[in-house]
């Protein structure tokens, strides 16, 4: 009788002590602050980014980021969260660049910067190899016209996403739609027969499909164009040693801009191919903040 009655109490015990533990975790998130709840942390994207950098320099930056850490894994994998975190209604804060489908797919906002470590409007540039002006004059002219409206490059990444087309197919076919602009980039250039040309391409969308598109325009005059994707270091390191020919890839001022002034006067900057990019930290719009200072630093 007694160990019946005891064994009762210990049912009963244990079911309130749950229901405390329960109870306190709820209030816990309530009064938990948004910082708090997304355990201090940016989810991040390759630690070979150079958004990675400018990430660590923003966290060093901002007192109310002060303890905070970036978490870093693949695109793929912060596209991954953040599709989560938005169907469950949480908060997140994760690594963000226009263009990108993620802006059409979700609705986010970026975080107001009003230290401007992540600098303002960002575009992206050609860079060539010294000596290719001289080498193979014909790439040279045709590399240094090659230039898109960002409003082509959106929807060329969204169309990608949305019929699970990879960047590769989807410069393909805007080349051969856009046959017109493709003539003005090669007008009065002699086409080759087989030279072989170099490209290095970073692995985000936009640049694969500028590299793509930037293929397939030189195989049409005659090239012979290989692609190689690399990270942004290397892709300075290739083009300022003459292994790569040119890359359509680099991000400037700010995202790639400590790897542009290593390799500063070992390669030749042909100008902007895209303009109005774009880096900051973002979270989804039913976040109630709206600044990188809105955040509070981990305790
Ligand atoms: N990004 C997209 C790249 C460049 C293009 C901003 C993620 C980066 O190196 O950070």
């Amino acid at each position: 009788m007694f160990n019946t009655e005891w064994k009762n109490l210990g049912v009963v015990a244990g079911l309130s002590l749950s229901l405390i533990a329960a109870g306190c975790g709820q209030n816990e998130a309530q009064s938990q602050s948004v910082s708090e709840q997304m355990d201090y942390t940016i989810t991040g994207i390759e630690a070979g980014a150079g958004q990675t950098e400018t990430n660590e320099q923003v966290i060093a930056e901002y007192n109310s980021l002060a303890g905070w850490e970036q978490q870093t894994a693949s695109t793929g994998a912060m596209l991954t969260e953040l599709g989560k975190a938005i169907e469950n209604d949480e908060p997140i804060i994760v690594a963000a660049w226009s263009p990108h489908f993620m802006f059409a797919k979700w609705d986010l906002k970026y975080l107001e910067d009003p230290k401007g470590t992540f600098g303002g409007a960002e575009h992206i540039t050609t860079i060539v190899r010294k000596g290719l002006k001289d080498d193979m004059p014909k790439a040279y002219t045709i590399l240094d016209r090659i230039q898109w409206e960002l409003s082509e490059m959106e929807s060329s990444l969204l169309k990608a996403q949305e019929e699970e087309l990879d960047l590769a197919e989807v410069a393909q076919q805007w080349v051969g739609e856009n046959q017109e602009t493709v003539a003005k980039w090669t007008e009065g250039v002699e086409p080759v027969d087989g030279t072989p040309i170099e490209l290095a391409v970073t692995p985000w969308d936009t640049e694969k499909f500028s590299a793509n598109a930037a293929k397939v325009v030189l195989e049409q005059q005659g090239f012979d164009v290989t692609l190689t994707t690399v990270d942004p270091a290397i892709m300075f390191e290739a083009i300022s040693s003459g292994d790569a020919d040119a890359s359509l890839s680099p991000w400037m001022p700010s995202t790639h801009g400590a790897f542009y002034a290593e390799y500063e006067g070992e390669f030749e900057d042909l100008g902007a191919n895209l303009t109005g990019a774009k880096i900051g930290l973002a979270v989804p719009a039913y976040m109630e903040i709206n600044s990188l200072e809105d955040l509070e630093p981990a305790e």
